[in-house]
Parts: C-alpha cells; sequence; structure tokens
C-alpha cells in the first residue's frame, strides 16, 4: 500500500469558489484547480473578466462558470451563496492595496475601502459558504492574506491593518471551528508581480508600479502562489496547512529586498 500524500479524492465532483478570479492570483487559482479537477466557480465584479476565463478553462476541458460578484455586498453575496447546497473549497482571494502614503498623511478612505475588500469581503463570503463547506463533510477555507498580515513596512499601515485583520479571521476561525470537518488554511505571499496589483495600488500610475519591482530578478507570479494554494488544497483532508508564507528568493523579508542594477 503505498504512503504517499494523495489529493483528495473527491475533488472530481468537488465545487471550489474563488472570488478575485478576474486577474492576477485569482485567475491563476482558477485555472490552477480546474485543472486538479475542481468545478471552479469565478467571481468577481467584471463580468466579462470571469465570463471569459470561464469560457477558456471550459474550451481546455475543465468546469468553470462565472459569477459576477462584489465582495462587499452582504445581500449579493448570501443570494450567491443560496445557489449551493455544499461547496468544497473557498478561496478568499478578492482584496488588494490602495495608496502607499504614511500614517501622517494617508488618506482614511482608502484605509476604509481595504478593510471593506480585504477583511469584509472575506468574512462575508466565509460566513455565507461555511454552512455549504460543512454540509460537504470535507471542506476548505483558504484566506489569501500577505505577508504585509505578518509585519509592517513604511508606508504599508493601511494595507498592513487590513492583512493582519484577515490573518487573525483566519486563525480565530480555525479555533472556533476545530472538531468540525473544514480546514482553514491561510497563504501569506510576499512579493508578487501581477498585471494590476501594484498598478491599482497606485491608482494606474505605471511608473510607480513599476518601481516596485525595479531590479528584482524574479519576482513570485500569480502563477507561484495559485501552485502553492493548490498544493495545500489537495493536501489529504486531515492535513491542515495553517500559514505558508511565500516570498521570491530575492526578498528575504517585507523590507529587505535585493535589488540588481
Ligand atoms: C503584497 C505584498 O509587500 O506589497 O501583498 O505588501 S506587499
Amino acid at each position: 500500500m503505498s504512503t504517499a500524500p494523495s489529493a483528495q479524492p473527491a475533488a472530481a465532483s468537488r465545487i471550489a469558489i474563488v472570488t478575485g478570479a478576474s486577474s492576477g492570483i485569482g485567475a491563476a487559482t482558477a485555472r490552477q484547480l480546474a485543472g486538479a479537477g475542481y468545478r471552479v466557480v469565478l467571481t468577481a465584479r467584471r463580468k466579462d473578466r470571469v465570463e471569459a476565463l470561464a469560457e477558456e478553462i471550459r474550451a481546455a476541458g475543465g468546469q468553470a462558470t462565472a459569477y459576477p460578484l462584489d465582495v462587499t455586498d452582504r445581500a449579493a453575496v448570501d443570494e450567491f451563496a443560496s445557489a449551493f447546497r455544499t461547496i468544497g473549497v473557498l478561496v478568499n482571494n478578492a482584496g488588494g492595496a490602495l495608496g502607499a502614503d504614511p500614517v501622517a498623511s494617508g488618506d482614511p478612505d482608502d484605509w476604509r475601502r481595504m478593510y471593506e475588500t480585504n477583511v469584509i469581503g472575506t468574512l462575508n463570503l466565509t460566513q455565507a459558504l461555511l454552512p455549504k463547506l460543512e454540509a460537504s463533510g470535507d471542506g476548505t477555507v483558504v484566506v489569501v492574506s500577505s505577508t504585509a498580515g505578518h509585519g509592517t513596512y513604511e508606508g504599508g499601515a493601511g494595507y498592513v491593518a487590513a492583512k493582519h485583520g484577515e490573518h487573525v479571521l483566519a486563525e480565530t476561525l480555525r479555533l472556533e471551528i476545530v472538531g468540525r470537518p473544514v480546514r482553514v488554511i491561510e497563504i501569506a505571499p510576499g512579493m508578487v508581480k501581477t498585471e494590476e496589483f501594484a498598478l491599482t495600488r497606485f491608482s494606474g500610475d505605471a511608473e510607480k508600479a513599476a518601481k516596485v519591482y525595479q531590479g528584482v530578478a524574479e519576482p513570485l507570479t500569480a502563477d507561484d502562489v495559485a501552485d502553492t494554494i493548490t498544493w495545500a488544497v489537495t493536501r489529504p483532508s486531515h492535513v491542515n496547512i495553517d500559514l505558508l508564507v511565500v516570498r521570491p528568493r530575492a526578498q528575504a523579508s517585507n523590507t529587505k529586498v535585493h535589488r540588481e542594477g
């Protein structure tokens, strides 16, 4: 008998919901979970994007549907959740950073919006879908936080505060539901170069966005992070990867990055 760890056997018929699936880590995760045999449900605010990605996944032989959703709209989230009897996996990926101002001059509206999308968005989906995850008899909640959820850096406080909030949500939920058939996995990526993260943070300023990655030989890609998410989710059910911190080799900490040139 093989003692090698195997993927969860029931993946083929299981539903995996991914938020923020219109681009970056969310889109890559949807593709990889579909490749691992999950029926993926892609959600994001941008309908055209999630529909195009679902179509791409189906064309590649996977099972995917799209559902436009704003994770901060609780009524819409509840309506979305009511469509499912059970689900296997929820990947809370929607969120992001707005601004990089010091505490002394940060925009309180940016702070509020970051708390809403990163923390309340994760809370909304998790609350609405927890009964469905439990009903599956083998559910997994993934919280895609950040290394910003585990240490601060200058100019990051609003985002860092929100990501600490997400980390606390994951850690507390794990304590509260122990004994029930639902795992809580936190994936905390460091520097990931995606098409939108830094651009959104700097309100579309491409020059400022490019500086984030300047001279860094190989920042992580969305696929690198999707790979860690898919790996964690496909461990046998009794194995809970509590927290996985993943950074590029060139980044030793939030504030220590090797840049060439
Ligand atoms: C992204 C990592 O360093 O930009 O979540 O805060 S960082």
